[in-house]
Parts: structure tokens; C-alpha cells; sequence
């Protein structure tokens, strides 16, 4: 037989599966003739923005759910696996303007050469069913979809705080800043005031939380998207003001969030943020110079900044507030530990129970108060009757700001007529097409590149027929991604987003793959979509993703994180070149379990490469003429249960050792045709090509083994596995006899006594029995 020689086999399947479309889903329960149907079953791995290159986590995120698909093929299920490109959005623009070329060249030519590298991975994707978010087929309904939200008020335009990244030049969501710093570029993210298009995340706010708990997450990743959401119950508490120099009527209040109602009657101040004392002074507060220094100079900095300060600072506004409980007069402060964006921009300060409030007071001698608790009924009650106060729940989530100034998106579908306002764009003449523009190039006075597209921006206002103009925004890619699963389940439809028989079929979907870092990103998003949907009676679930699976990290072989600078990269398309795509596949199912990661070693992948050349020189081993062999059986029996449940329990690390063992036990014996089946069946989820090809072209099988339905394994016969149990006379090796597995002390004890040899070491009574299952028996005499 010739050398194991993966570059020429690979290529040969992989054409092969394609032509004969072995891995294109149909809608209805399979049919294939072998197998009898379990049901639809769609798993996913969050879809790869095209780059430019697959890496080697990209081989990491699609390759090793691949394992778990083929397995339940295998088993019967109508499986759906599809791919297709996140295409639109900041990271896409920006390689190409590093790269000096047109988003859309570039996008394109990297969506085609990525294409080619995910087929050499040798994937079951259903290419029939790809999508691609810039296709005007595709963002036609993302824009539909921003429609029926605006319909309902959930899509909405409004000024409010945004996050400017300076230099992409563009808005950004809260989600996209991480400590400070702009998501796609690590620019420092600036504070400004601008008119936005927002999609209304914070109705659903409670929804989001309480339903994570029918899912099945890694605690740690809904911990984190719970944290993000934020939610606190408390109560909104009002203080009068007595007095504000330069404004005229007395009839001014400051509201404060608390979580501690009962320790109202313990308030020695009113506490207001930087922005709340700004928004006074907008309104013609007259505050002292140092107070409106401090004020500028707070603004001035990032919010975690302020929260990590060591010291707290602030300035006395001079204004005193009248505590609702007992009429006391409190001094009302600005200081910048109070945040502007969260609960009400105040706080009533509480020295004695507050942490904070204690630092602030103990260093601006503020009193102390030992006013003692009250319980919350009472403080709520006495509140509502004045007026002054009422339960309330807030978040830490604020609404999705959508629209983005750039060019490289789906633009956003609403009209600015100089007469009617903001008017939708008719359905019917959907997509608005991103018009082709040469200078895409984001400007610096923060309007988006469209406005230059001057052909394409005038259009005639749908609804009084005047001269107007289009929105110029266009919306954060992740808007793109927060349905793109519903289009698989009918890439096709022309009349909608998805048909709901098809959506019936496959979701909601029974397994999600992705990276952590999208926890309070893309998960939140499309949790929320489909929860806008449903309330829409647009999809008939209110949770996309029953069970999610974050996937750990691969690291260089130096341990670190993989980086161009330190040239710890390891590229696929060279390790598939060295050793073949099943080498890299297993190499990475075998590394360490999935939701871990692990750092890549190059013995490690030599080691797997080095074991699929024992598979390839095994066949030599099988015989025609061999009978089964029942000790093979067996073997092969344990195994499969064993390789079953590490598939199963996402424990692909074990599942690759548990085919070296085998292959380990087998390599004593001959075997025959079936066991041989057996054992390639085993390996196809981890090596597809390797495995077509023995079952193929050495057991001269017609059909692909990927067609062929999982071994079953007997538990009978897993009971009657035998084993070497050693026996001891006070502590000394007497005899070894091969006995059944899980044998009680009885029976054990009697099958020693029956021992010839150990008989002859028997003088005397039997006075204990030291028994270890399965292992020793040892005799005291
Ligand atoms: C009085 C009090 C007494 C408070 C006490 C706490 C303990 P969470 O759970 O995170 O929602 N707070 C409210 N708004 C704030 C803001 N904009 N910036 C900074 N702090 C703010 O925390 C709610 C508590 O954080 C609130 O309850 C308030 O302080 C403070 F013994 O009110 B508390
Ligand atoms: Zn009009």
C-alpha cells in the first residue's frame, strides 16, 4: 500500500462531497434510505467577517462543532451546519482603507478566497445555503426589519450621549467601548451630545434577564450579559430645593436612585453628577466659579477614570435640599464618583451606610449620621403619601444606538423631508442600495460618506411628494448579524425574511458556537431582535439560542496570545500543507477541552499526524478471509460507547484519546471487514478524508461513510468485558485469573479460594479480605 498522503486525498473528497452535494440539507426529515430521521438540527458557529485570511481559531470555531455535526448525522439527525460572511461594518472598512482599496473589492475578493480555504478545512457546510449580509437580497430585510421596529416605536431618533470614536470618526454602541476605548481600533472613545437612530433594547430589558434562565449557557456568560443588563430595584426619592440663586420660582427638586430606601433618615447630603450640575447651569444656574471649573474639568474626563479615582473630589453647590422624610435641610454637592448616564444622575448620600458616601464625607466633614434604619415598607409608604417618592427598577443597559457614519453598512431607510420630517421608505421599493461611491472615506465633520453620493441622497418625500433627502447614516453591522440565523433556515425567500414553516423546521436553535467576546454584544442583540419580533408576531419564539457554547482560545506555542509582532502565529493553510486537514482538525479537537483553548504545540500536531499514519498503515492488518473476532468486538464495543459520549459531552480531547486507544488495543489483533467498518466509522467525525478513503478505495464501499449510520454499541457486552483480577496471599501475587467485570467480594473471594496455586498458600484461616474492584484480592491469613 502507498504512503499515507493527505494532500492528495483531501482535495479528491472534498471535490467529491461537493458534486455529489452530500451535506446540502433538505427542509423536510431526511430521507436517506440507510437512516431513519431524528429530526432537523441545526447547529451554528457565529459566521467570520471577511478579513482577508482563516487563522487558526477560525479552524478552531468551525471545525470542531464540524465533529459534533457529522457524529449526529451519523446518528440520524437532519442536520443543518451553514456558513456565510458578516460582510458590512467597521472592521470590513477599515482593512480596506489600510489595505488602499474599495470596501466592496476588497470584501468581495476576500469573501471568495476565504470560501476557498473553509472548503479545505473539509466541513459539512451547506454551501447552498450561505448568506452574505451585503447582498441587497440580504440587507433587504435587515432594512425591513429596521422598519417594522420604527413601525412600533422601537427604532427611534433622538439626542443623547454618544461615544465618538475620533479616529474611525463614527458612533459607537456602550457594547462596542471596552474600558474606554473604541472596540474595532483601541482609540480613545470621546463623550459627545448627537441626534441618533436607537433601537429601543431597554423595553425588553427585563425580558432579557429573566429568561436566561430557561437557557442552556455557561453560567459564566450569563452572569456577564446579566451584569451588563444591569438591573437594579430600588426607588426614585425627590428632595425639594430651597433655594437656587438665579433662578427665579422656588419650585425646584433633584431626584436621586437609591437601592437603600431604608436609610433614608441617615442622609447628610444630595449628591449631584458633573453632567446633572452642566444641565443646571444650561438652564441658567448660577454657580460659583469653582463649581463650574470642577464641573468642566469632570466632564472632561472618562467616566472610568472618575470610578477608579483614588480620592473622591467635589465642590459645595451652595443650594440645600429638603430631605422628604423629616424635613431636614442637606447641603446638595457636585462630585464626579455620582455617574451622569446611570439611575438619575443622583444620589442622597448616606455616610454611615455607604462606603463611598463615608469617603466623601469624611473628607469634606460631612456629618455622620446614627439615625437608626426603618424598614422599607415604612420609608416607601411615608414617600407615597407625600408624593415624594416610588418604587422604581433601572438599568445599567441604555438603548442600542444603531446608525453609524460611515459608508460600509446597509444604509438606514427613512427619508428627511424639509416639510414632513422623518418619513419610512416605502417597503415595496426596498433595499435602499448602498450607492457605489469612490471617495467612501469617513469625513471629519461627522456627517456619513453618503452625503457625498448627491445623485442618491435627493429623492421625493413618500409622503407630501416635496424634494427631500435620505437618511445619510447607516447602521452598526451588528444590526447585520442579529437575524442572519433565520435566513439560513430559507436563504432564498423573496417575500420574506424567512417563511415560518421553514423557521418551524430549525429554530429555535438547538446549538450556538461562538467566542465569548460576544456575550454583551451580538448574543444581546440578536436576543433582542427576536424578542422585538415576537412581540411583533413576526417568529414564533422569543429565544434564538437554547444552548450556547463559548469555545476557549488557541494560543501560540509560546503560551501568549497569538500576535504578528510576536511571531507566535500559527498559520493553517501551512500546518494543512505539512500534515492535512484531518491532522489540524484532530490536532485541535485533541489540545484540550473546547471551552478552554489551549497553546498550540508542534509535537503535539506531529504526534496526531503521526497516529493517522498508523490508521493508513492498519489496513494493511485487515484480511478478508478473517473472521469476527470476538476480543476485537469487544474492543470496539467499549469504544464506541466511549467515543459516543465524549462526542456527546462536547469532550472532543477525550474522544481523540479514546480513538488512540483503540487503535492501541487493535493493532494486537487481526480483524475483519465489519470490525474494520466499525473502526473507520469511529474516526470519520475526526478524520473525514482519511477515513472516505479506506472505506472508499481499500474496503471498495460505493457510498460515503458520511452516509453511513453511527455503530451501535452493546451494553450487554460492556457487562461481560473481562478483566485481570490479581490475586494476593497476605500481600504476595499467587495468581491472575481473567474473570468478568464487576464482581461482588463473594464472588470474588470464592473464585481465589478455587485457585489451585493459591490453595497450596493457604494454610490457615482466611481471617480478612482486602477487595479493590476489578483490581486485587488479597487474602489475610
Ligand atoms: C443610598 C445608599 C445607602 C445607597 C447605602 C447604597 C447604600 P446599584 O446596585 O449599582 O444600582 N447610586 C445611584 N445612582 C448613582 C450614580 N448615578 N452614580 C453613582 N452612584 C449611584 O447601586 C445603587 C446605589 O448606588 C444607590 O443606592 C446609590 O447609593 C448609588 F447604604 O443610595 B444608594
Ligand atoms: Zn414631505
Amino acid at each position: 500500500m502507498s504512503k499515507y498522503n493527505p494532500s492528495k486525498i483531501e482535495k479528491k473528497w472534498q471535490r467529491y462531497w461537493a458534486t455529489k452535494k452530500i451535506y446540502n440539507t433538505k427542509d423536510e426529515p431526511s430521507s436517506r434510505e440507510a437512516l431513519a430521521s431524528l429530526g432537523n438540527y441545526m447547529l451554528l458557529t457565529e459566521f467570520a467577517y471577511p478579513s482577508g485570511n482563516l487563522h487558526i481559531g477560525h479552524w478552531y470555531a468551525f471545525s470542531i462543532p464540524d465533529i459534533l455535526a457529522r457524529y449526529l448525522r451519523m446518528m440520524g439527525y437532519n442536520v443543518m451546519y451553514p456558513t456565510g460572511f458578516d460582510a458590512f461594518g467597521l472592521p470590513a472598512e477599515n482593512a480596506a482603507i489600510k489595505n488602499n482599496t474599495h470596501p466592496e473589492k476588497w470584501t468581495k475578493k476576500n469573501i471568495a478566497y476565504m470560501t476557498k480555504q473553509l472548503k479545505s478545512m473539509g466541513a459539512t457546510f451547506d454551501w447552498s445555503r450561505e448568506v452574505s449580509t451585503i447582498d441587497p437580497d440580504y440587507y433587504k430585510w435587515t432594512q425591513w426589519i429596521f422598519l417594522k421596529l420604527y413601525e412600533k416605536g422601537l427604532a427611534y431618533r433622538a439626542k443623547t450621549a454618544v461615544n465618538w470614536c475620533p479616529k474611525d470618526k463614527t458612533v459607537l454602541a456602550n457594547e462596542q467601548v471596552i474600558d474606554g476605548k473604541c472596540d474595532r481600533c483601541g482609540t480613545q472613545v470621546e463623550q459627545k451630545e448627537l441626534s441618533q437612530w436607537m433601537f429601543k433594547i431597554t423595553q425588553f430589558a427585563d425580558a432579557l434577564t429573566d429568561d436566561m434562565v430557561g437557557l442552556d449557557w455557561q453560567e459564566t456568560a450569563k452572569i456577564n450579559q446579566k451584569n451588563w443588563i444591569g438591573r437594579s430595584e430600588g426607588a426614585k426619592i425627590k428632595f425639594n430645593l430651597v433655594d437656587i440663586p438665579g433662578q427665579k420660582d422656588g419650585k425646584h427638586f433633584v431626584e436621586t436612585f437609591t437601592t437603600r430606601a431604608d436609610t433614608l433618615f441617615g442622609v447628610t447630603a444630595v449628591v449631584i453628577s458633573p453632567e446633572l450640575a452642566q444641565r443646571w447651569i444650561d438652564v441658567g444656574w448660577q454657580a460659583s466659579e469653582e463649581a463650574k471649573n470642577y464641573v468642566k474639568s469632570s466632564l472632561s474626563k472618562r467616566e472610568l477614570e472618575r470610578q477608579e479615582a483614588k480620592e473622591k473630589t467635589g465642590v459645595d453647590t451652595g443650594i440645600l435640599a429638603i430631605n422628604p422624610a423629616n424635613d431636614e435641610k442637606v447641603p446638595v454637592w457636585v462630585a464626579d464618583y455620582v455617574l451622569g448616564h446611570y439611575g438619575t444622575g443622583a444620589i442622597m448620600a448616606v455616610p454611615a451606610h455607604d462606603e463611598r458616601d463615608r469617603e466623601f464625607a469624611t473628607k469634606f466633614n460631612l456629618p455622620i449620621s446614627d439615625a437608626p434604619l426603618r424598614s422599607v415598607n415604612e420609608v416607601m409608604k411615608l414617600l407615597m403619601d407625600k408624593g415624594a417618592g416610588k418604587p422604581e427598577r433601572i438599568y445599567r443597559l441604555h438603548d442600542w444606538i444603531l446608525s453609524r457614519q460611515r459608508y460600509w453598512g446597509a444604509p438606514i431607510p427613512m427619508i428627511i423631508c424639509p416639510k414632513c420630517g422623518y418619513q419610512p421608505v416605502p417597503e415595496q421599493v426596498l433595499p435602499v442600495k448602498l450607492p457605489p461611491l469612490k471617495d467612501f472615506k469617513p469625513a471629519d465633520d461627522g456627517r456619513s460618506p453618503l452625503a457625498k453620493a448627491t445623485k442618491w441622497l435627493k429623492v421625493k418625500c413618500p409622503k407630501c411628494g416635496g424634494e427631500a433627502e435620505r437618511e445619510t447614516d447607516t447602521m452598526d453591522t451588528f444590526v447585520d448579524s442579529s437575524w442572519y440565523f433565520l435566513r439560513y433556515t430559507d436563504p432564498k425567500n423573496k417575500k420574506e425574511f424567512a417563511g415560518k414553516d421553514k423557521m418551524k423546521m430549525w429554530l429555535p436553535m438547538p446549538l450556538y458556537y461562538g467566542g465569548a467576546e460576544h456575550t454583551t454584544m451580538h448574543l444581546l442583540y440578536a436576543r433582542f431582535i427576536i424578542k422585538a419580533l415576537h412581540s411583533l408576531g413576526l417568529v414564533d419564539f422569543s429565544e434564538p439560542f437554547l444552548r450556547r457554547i463559548n469555545r476557549g482560545i488557541i494560543l501560540g506555542p509560546d503560551n501568549q496570545k497569538m500576535s504578528k509582532s510576536r511571531g507566535n502565529v500559527v498559520d493553517p493553510d501551512i500546518e494543512v500543507k505539512k500534515y492535512g486537514a484531518d491532522a489540524v482538525r484532530m490536532y485541535l479537537a485533541f489540545m484540550g477541552p473546547y471551552e478552554q483553548g489551549g497553546p498550540w504545540s508542534p509535537g503535539g500536531i506531529s504526534g496526531v499526524y503521526r497516529f493517522l499514519n498508523r490508521v493508513w498503515n492498519y489496513v494493511g492488518r485487515y484480511d478478508q478471509n478473517i473472521r469476527p473476532n470476538p476480543v476485537a468486538q469487544r474492543i470496539l464495543n467499549k469504544s464506541t460507547k466511549e467515543i459516543e459520549e465524549d462526542i456527546k459531552g462536547m469532550s472532543f480531547n477525550t474522544g481523540v484519546s479514546s480513538l488512540m486507544k483503540l487503535l492501541n488495543e487493535l493493532e494486537s489483533h487481526e480483524i475483519s471487514k465489519d470490525e474494520y467498518e466499525t473502526l473507520l466509522k469511529l474516526l470519520a467525525p475526526f478524520a473525514p478524508h482519511l477515513a472516505e478513503e479506506l472505506w472508499q478505495n481499500v474496503l471498495k464501499n460505493k457510498k460515503s461513510i458520511h452516509l453511513e449510520r453511527w455503530p451501535e454499541y452493546d451494553d450487554k457486552l460492556l457487562s461481560e468485558e473481562k478483566i485481570k483480577l490479581v490475586i494476593q496471599v497476605n500481600g504476595r501475587v499467587r495468581d491472575t485469573l481473567e474473570v468478568k467485570k464487576g464482581l461482588s467480594e463473594e464472588e470474588a473471594k470464592r473464585l481465589a479460594l478455587a485457585s489451585e496455586n493459591v490453595k497450596r498458600h493457604l494454610i490457615g484461616e482466611v481471617k480478612k479480605v482486602i477487595y479493590v474492584k476489578d483490581r486485587i484480592i488479597n487474602l489475610v491469613i
